[in-house]
């Protein structure tokens, strides 16, 4: 098949998703396309991959960005060239509504070559942004007119339906990861590095730093935590509103304690040194950040949220609190970093969890079958129309 993946370049989901899929589709012996504004983070050059940049000229006539129509035409022009199959959109807002433009656009000259639309609907694309009223006519349309849609959780599959008034079939398929890269490997330097200062164990967060993960509960947890545990807490990623924690924690005294590292890109040796991750957030249609933590067997303490309860099972492959009862989440974690029996037993069966569910060898071969699915329905609907 000939595939062009549209995602999100910024550090994200999404876009981690979107590479990765576009790498192992690659892998797999497909010719993959990866379309976005700039190079995803998590790319690596392979055989089968090629980059294409979307482009949206900055004109001085527009104080707008014109960003919904550069990429619209991105897909035309490399979708023409490369004789595409299949253009998957990656997040909903705008991506679905330029594949179903681009759709169109080759429809007019030629019905039979125009490439089959697939959306990915990832979680903020529909519970914040794509459910506002100022969006929501739109992101319904182009997700009803898309060839195919998957979810990445049943929750947000829900979520779909409920707030857009989604008719059409939406097919779950669940996120993933590498299961050979996120391994447990003790990494004693990072780990001696940061427990240098006397610290007996090492929690961690890692995200996008946006409202809706409540970065600042995972300080007001921490706080609890460090009451009975001598912990340090190290906070993995960047965006909006690192840098007024950062000001807060030197304001309330957390001194050496906690450090804010900015984005990495080798995960797995934080997580490999780390006892435990602390997830407060207050929506999250999947967690892949939760999943990264459990294939390195390290216990995840989350909010009961979204999509987190099917990856997370409470008491058995990690722990889940209602949203804000930071109360209830620190004292999981107290638990957790106090009895190394219970810690090794929750994060070898998040590992299992992982390995069984959740790896890409398990997932692909899911999106390479909705693929043929939608080509399938598509000649069928030819045929018919012909
Ligand atoms: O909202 C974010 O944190 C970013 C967003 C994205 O698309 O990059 O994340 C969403 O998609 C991820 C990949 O499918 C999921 O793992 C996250 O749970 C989801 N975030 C939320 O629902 C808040």
């Amino acid at each position: 098949m000939k595939i062009g993946m549209i995602c999100y370049a910024s550090v994200g989901g999404s876009g981690v998703v979107a590479t990765e899929l576009a790498h192992a589709m690659a892998l797999r012996g497909h010719e993959v396309h990866l379309i976005s504004s700039e190079l995803p983070f998590r790319w690596r050059p392979i055989r089968g991959l090629s980059f294409e940049r979307v482009q949206a000229p900055d004109y001085p006539l527009f104080r707008e960005p014109q960003y919904l129509l550069g990429l619209a035409n991105t897909l035309v022009r490399v979708a023409h060239e490369r004789g595409l199959d299949i253009l998957h959109a990656h997040y909903a807002v705008p991506h679905a509504t330029a594949a179903y433009l681009a759709h169109q656009i080759l429809a007019a000259s030629d019905p039979a070559q125009a490439p089959r639309t697939v959306t990915t609907l990832h979680g903020t694309d529909i519970t914040l942004v794509g459910s506002d009223p100022s969006y929501a006519g739109v992101v319904g349309f182009s997700i009803e007119e898309s060839h195919g849609v998957t979810a990445v959780s049943e929750s947000l599959r829900d979520d779909t339906v409920r707030s857009l008034g989604i008719k059409r079939d939406i097919r779950v398929i669940a996120n993933f990861l590498d299961c050979d890269d996120f391994r447990r490997q003790p990494n004693s330097s990072i780990r001696d590095h940061w427990c240098a200062g006397g610290w007996d164990s090492l929690v961690v967060h890692i995200s996008n730093f946006r409202p809706v993960k409540q970065v600042g509960q995972v300080l007001d947890i921490f706080a609890r935590i460090r009451q009975q545990v001598a912990a340090k807490l190290v906070l993995i990623g960047d965006g909006p509103d690192r840098s007024a924690l950062e000001h807060r924690a030197a304001a309330e005294g957390f001194g050496e304690s906690v450090e804010f590292v900015g984005e990495q890109l080798d995960l797995v040796s934080w997580l490999s040194a780390a006892d435990l991750l602390l997830l407060p957030s207050a929506q999250e249609s999947f967690g892949m950040a939760a999943l990264e933590a459990m294939a390195c067997e390290v216990p995840v303490v989350a909010s009961r949220v979204g999509g987190l309860p099917e990856l997370v099972e409470d008491g058995v492959t990690g722990f889940l609190c209602a949203p804000g009862d930071v109360d209830g989440m620190a004292a999981r974690s107290v638990a957790v970093l106090t009895d190394e029996a219970l810690r090794a037993r929750i994060g070898q069966a998040a590992c299992l969890r992982a390995r069984t569910s959740f790896c890409s060898g398990v997932v692909v071969p899911r999106y390479e079958a909705y693929y043929e699915e939608v080509l399938e329905a598509g000649r069928r609907g030819l045929l018919y129309s012909g």
